[in-house]
């Protein structure tokens, strides 16, 4: 299972206490104090690692801390500090302080890190505190406290584009057609309970593509399973919006869909878009259908229009929508006009 959030405590390392102490050594029965300081505690640093693709190692444990840093030693001799504690999470990790809620961090590539808690400083040995008239210094400082934070860890994964539509339109299959990702494909709702990224290469362009479950109304408030998922695409630049071109209702189909981006999150409703009907070679192409190409001139579009001449087969359930308005219109069976997609999406990314 895709581990995508967690909640835990980070505490950073106690420093290491100054030490009282005075020298003895033969024939200096009076030495002077020598007390040293103690090293500082270890801090807590976040990492994204691309070798890393969960939250699940911080789902189970939910405690993580730095070393103290250990106690001045005799002779002015400092304490060691403690060691820093990293702990590598996934690229895309969200990192918010659960008390205040507020963003600490956004560890979206590779390496990128942050010291989420500060270890505490040593404290001084009593070497520090002599002076002319105060030459038996008993004062030292105790170390300080390492930073104590409660911490949530949100993944929202890296793609550049998002495939999204409702249950059992086809985008498990087409993410498959077009990348080397295998996701579970079947014919029924909710076969896909969590992202899938897949890498697409075209040409000399290569992107990341994420096939995310169904979506349906209600998604954004928690019905279904999409809402859990659509933080995943938040971070990509065009969303592929697919719809089963045997639907009775594409329309509406794609009205539902809409209106659950824009309820999630308003800057999801303004990503660039590709509406593909899916699935048409489960159906006649109707000549009257209200194509809508986002660009006039290009290849695809010629190969889409000729598809409208495509002759009917009886075998067809259905036709294509009348007034519904799409750029593009494929099958992943048939890989009908996926070349045309890929080039769309490549041409807008
Ligand atoms: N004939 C035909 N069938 C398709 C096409 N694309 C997908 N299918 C079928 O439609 C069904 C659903 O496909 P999936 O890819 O699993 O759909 P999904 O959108 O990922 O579904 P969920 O993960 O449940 O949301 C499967 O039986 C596919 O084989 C297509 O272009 N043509
Ligand atoms: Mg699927």
């Amino acid at each position: 299972m895709l581990v995508d959030e967690a909640e835990i405590t980070v505490r950073a390392g106690k420093g290491g206490d100054g030490i009282v102490s005075f020298r003895h050594e033969k024939y200096v029965p009076k030495g002077g104090p020598d007390g040293g300081d103690g090293g500082d505690g270890g801090n807590v640093v976040m990492q994204a690692a691309n070798n890393i693709h969960t939250l699940s190692d911080y789902a189970r444990i939910k405690k993580f801390a730095a070393e103290d840093g250990v106690n001045g030693g005799k002779q002015k001799r400092r304490g060691k500090s403690g060691q820093d504690l990293i702990l590598k999470v996934p690229v895309g990790t969200v990192i918010f302080d659960l008390e205040t809620k507020r963003k600490i961090a956004d560890l979206n590539s590779e390496g990128k890190k942050i010291v989420i808690a500060h270890g505490g400083k040593g404290g001084l040995g009593n070497v520090h505190f002599a002076s002319p008239t105060h030459q038996t210094p008993t004062e030292f400082k105790p170390g300080e406290e390492g930073e104590e934070r409660k911490l949530r860890l949100v993944l929202e994964l890296i793609a550049d584009v998002g495939i999204i539509g409702l249950p059992n339109a086809g985008k498990s299959t087409l993410l498959s057609v077009i990348s080397s990702a295998r996701p579970k494909i079947a014919d029924y709702p909710f076969t896909t309970l969590e992202p899938v990224l897949g890498a697409v290469q075209y040409h000399d362009k290569k992107f990341i593509a994420c096939d995310i479950p169904g979506l349906i109304e209600g998604a954004s408030e928690g019905k279904g399973l999409g809402h859990k998922f659509l933080k995943h695409i938040l971070r990509t630049r065009i969303l592929v919006h697919l719809i089963d071109a045997t639907s009775p209702d594409p329309q509406k189909d794609y009205q539902t869909v809409r209106k659950e981006l824009e309820k999630f999150a308003p800057s999801l409703a303004l990503k660039k878009e590709i509406v593909v009907l899916t699935k048409i070679d489960l159906v006649n192409l109707a000549k009257d259908y209200n194509h809508h190409p986002i660009s006039k001139d290009s290849n695809k579009d010629k190969t889409a229009h000729k598809q409208k001449e495509t002759p009917t087969t009886p075998d067809k359930v259905g036709e294509l929508p009348k007034r519904f308005k799409y750029d593009l219109a494929i099958s992943a069976a048939t890989n009908k006009n996926i070349k045309a997609l890929l080039d769309k999406i490549v041409q807008n990314l």
